[in-house]
């Protein structure tokens, strides 16, 4: 009979967001894990303190905390927020020269000993930190993907939710385009019950405005309120929702940031789409109609992912 293996999780980065995905991983049973960090004992310390809950919850998943590589060999999926989080005044982009060289270790580290791995990315700059990991690994495009816009979805549907009174658990959204002030909610595309929101009583452009832009400014917005670091509950149950999907091969349909190859005229970026997202990580980029306005907007955004990126080029972190 063959024997039943548990799929491994890696990940990579054991702060604000590593700590509670891990919490996350095994009390869904997704796995068994893998803590990884750079910082000796953080990994270790709430990796033990994770097991320590495993038996009140009665749970059976391993987990373990390590400061060395070679514990993550032959991981299904890696989770990567290794990275500095953002400090008030600070954009996303003043992060990307010291991310982008933590980025470079992580990745020769990952393609050394978990080669055959599905890789989720979070850390900022979002789109920029996943195309690095990208090109410096050489990874099938498909098996690597970010984590921003089912965040930015999900606190659209939050102030939706605040807007109508509506339990947010019968609010859609979409929201496309990079992780930054030009990301692109779609209020044509997204819905309170069937209602598309346009159309929903009560509902006006202002508001509709108003939302949208609190959406944008939905990360800065936390960092203001903290002083101290990042978002990390929301984002880390954005990841924890696509690491299911990938373990468990659910085919859902997230906003992610995946591989251009000519989808809405984009070549060799990595930017939020809608896609399928399954246990061969993206397995389809969906291309919907959108209007001129739409589209016009989404260029606009990539136009700043292709930025960070040339800004990589010239700081030599790629050719
Ligand atoms: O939607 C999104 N994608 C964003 C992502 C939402 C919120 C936060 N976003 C970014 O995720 C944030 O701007 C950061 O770049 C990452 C991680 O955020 P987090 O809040 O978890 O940051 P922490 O608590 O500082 O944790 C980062 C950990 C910390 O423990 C460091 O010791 C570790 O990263 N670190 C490393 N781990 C492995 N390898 C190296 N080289 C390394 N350097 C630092």
């Amino acid at each position: 009979m063959k024997a039943f293996k548990r799929k491994k999780i890696a990940l990579i980065g054991a702060g604000q967001i590593g700590g509670n995905l891990a919490l996350m991983a095994v009390q869904k049973k997704l796995g068994d894990v893998v803590l990884f960090d750079v910082v000796e004992g953080l990994p270790q310390g709430k990796a033990l303190d994770i097991h320590q809950a495993t038996p009140i919850d009665g749970l059976s998943n391993s987990i373990t905390g390590t400061n060395d590589y070679k514990d993550i060999a032959g991981a299904d999926l890696v989770i990567i927020t290794a990275g500095k989080p953002r400090k008030p005044g600070m954009s996303r982009d003043d992060l990307l020269k010291d991310n982008a060289t933590i980025m470079s270790s992580v990745a020769e580290n990952v393609a050394r000993y978990a080669p055959e791995s599905n890789v989720l990315i979070i850390s900022n700059p979002l789109d920029a930190m996943v195309f690095l990991f990208s090109k410096i690994t050489g990874f099938p495009t498909n098996k690597v993907v970010g984590m921003s816009g089912i965040l930015d979805a999900s606190r659209f549907r939050t102030f939706i939710a605040m807007e109508t009174g509506v339990s947010v658990n019968d609010i859609r959204a979409f929201v496309l385009g990079g992780h930054g002030d030009h990301m692109v909610p779609l209020p044509r595309f997204s819905y309170v019950g069937g209602i598309p929101l346009p159309e929903f009583p009560g509902m006006t452009q202002e508001k509709i405005e108003a939302m949208v832009e609190r959406t944008r400014n939905g990360g800065g917005e936390i960092v203001a309120l903290l002083k101290t670091g990042s978002a990390f509950y929301a984002p880390a149950a954005g990841a924890i929702s696509m690491a299911e999907a990938i373990l468990l091969d659910q085919k859902r349909v997230f906003s992610a940031a995946s591989y251009c190859k000519g989808e809405y005229g984009y070549n060799d970026i990595f930017i939020s789409l809608p896609v399928i997202l399954g246990g061969n990580g993206v397995e389809k980029i969906l291309e919907i109609k959108l209007t001129a306005e739409e589209k016009a907007a989404l260029d606009h955004s990539a136009v700043d992912v292709e930025n960070l990126k040339n800004d990589l080029k010239r700081m030599n972190f790629i050719k």
